[in-house]
């Protein structure tokens, strides 16, 4: 990271809201601020500087990130999820109130349902501001916590530390793990002493996974192969309440669920499928207006910044704050349903 403590040079082509928001006179306001873990904005937007192809490009290193930068986060809160600094945000992971029958019973498009949440611990520094000591000590308070579940949702916490080469491949080819070494990541200081303090629980059927300090503190997944989505929202209900027995999560009645990410305030959720519509995808105009009309992104099947392999996509929710969980997973259910219906007239 350069010394100088100057408003950054963006190229003229620069998309992020970063560059969208970060005028001369916000840098100028915030640009000696500090939390107090000693995060500033040069920490905040760093990612975003060194990465000029973000999206976003800037992260948060605590609960209180979102107040003393809130001349720039707020703008970018509101663009991305249409949320203002005065509404509030209301959590239901009821998976009664969920109306999501499988839209494709007979397995023909959608190859698989996952439904992930982010989360992190109250009263600590966020990722990219924890250090060393405290992510450890994360690491083993969660995966106590972890190691106790039972039933269905007992497993094994396995460390990224020693952890073979090949394992870890096969783990993240299989769409099981995160992936080593992402730049966006590595820039916001989320990559800090890596291996250590990092690792993956799961249990033996791999339906429901936990991981470990990677851009939240923990990352609560469900996941199965088919298109039964209030299953996979089902399960993971079940173990963000298990879980919240014994660790106590970071939560403000305005953000919801406090991520490093601002898009991933709120509920922290994004429940996506992957799903082949081979003829769709040669009319992206079409492709497109039918996930804007359900709030919904696309990305490539293996993960975001990936590229789309076969006509497969992975299409989830794009609103996560001030929406419930349960309208997140209705957004997808309902935008599946109409792009299931539109391949099948093509
Ligand atoms: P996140 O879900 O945390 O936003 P990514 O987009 O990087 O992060 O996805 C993490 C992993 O989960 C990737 O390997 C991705 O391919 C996999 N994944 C996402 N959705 C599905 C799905 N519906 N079925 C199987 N794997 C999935
Ligand atoms: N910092 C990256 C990613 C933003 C949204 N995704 C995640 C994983 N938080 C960007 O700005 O493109």
């Amino acid at each position: 990271m350069s010394q100088k403590n100057e408003f950054p040079n963006f190229p003229a082509d620069c998309k992020s809201m970063l560059c969208k928001y970060l005028t001369k006179e916000v840098f100028e306001e915030l640009k000696d601020k500090k939390t107090s873990n000693g995060f500033t904005l040069k920490d905040a937007i760093n990612s975003g500087v060194k990465n000029i192809d973000s999206g976003i490009g800037v992260y948060a290193g605590d609960e209180e990130s979102y107040t003393v930068f809130a001349k720039l986060f707020d703008p970018i809160i509101q663009e991305y999820h249409g949320f203002g600094p005065n509404d509030s945000h209301k959590s239901n992971l009821n998976p009664d109130d969920l109306d999501a029958p499988n839209p494709d019973p007979e397995g023909k498009y959608i190859i698989s349902t996952r439904i992930r949440v982010g989360r992190n611990v109250a009263n600590l520094p966020l990722g990219p501001a924890i250090t060393k000591d405290q992510r450890n000590q994360v690491e083993q308070d969660v995966s106590a916590a972890l190691n106790n579940l039972d039933d269905k949702l007992a497993g094994t916490y396995y460390p990224l530390t020693g952890m073979s080469e090949s394992v870890s491949a096969q783990l993240i080819a299989d769409h099981f793990l995160f992936k080593a070494g992402d730049r966006f990541l590595e820039a916001a200081g989320l990559n800090r002493d890596w291996p250590q303090g990092r690792g993956i629980y799961h249990n033996d059927e791999k339906t429901f996974l936990v991981w470990v300090n990677e851009e939240d503190q923990l990352r609560i997944i469900s996941m199965q192969m088919g298109g039964d989505i209030k299953e996979v929202f089902t399960r993971l209900a079940t173990a963000i309440k298990e879980i919240e027995k014994k660790v106590t999560f970071s939560y403000s009645p305005h953000l919801g669920y406090i991520t490093s990410c601002p898009t991933n305030l709120g509920t922290a959720m994004r429940a996506s499928v992957h799903i082949a519509l081979p003829k769709l995808a040669k009319d992206m105009e079409t492709f497109k207006a039918i996930t804007d009309k359900h709030h919904l992104q696309i990305r490539g099947i293996h993960g975001e910044h990936s590229e789309s392999e076969g006509g497969v996509y992975d299409i989830s929710n794009r609103r996560r704050l001030g929406v419930t969980e349960v309208q997140c997973v209705q957004d997808m259910h309902d935008g599946v349903v109409a792009l299931i219906e539109k391949e099948k007239s093509l």
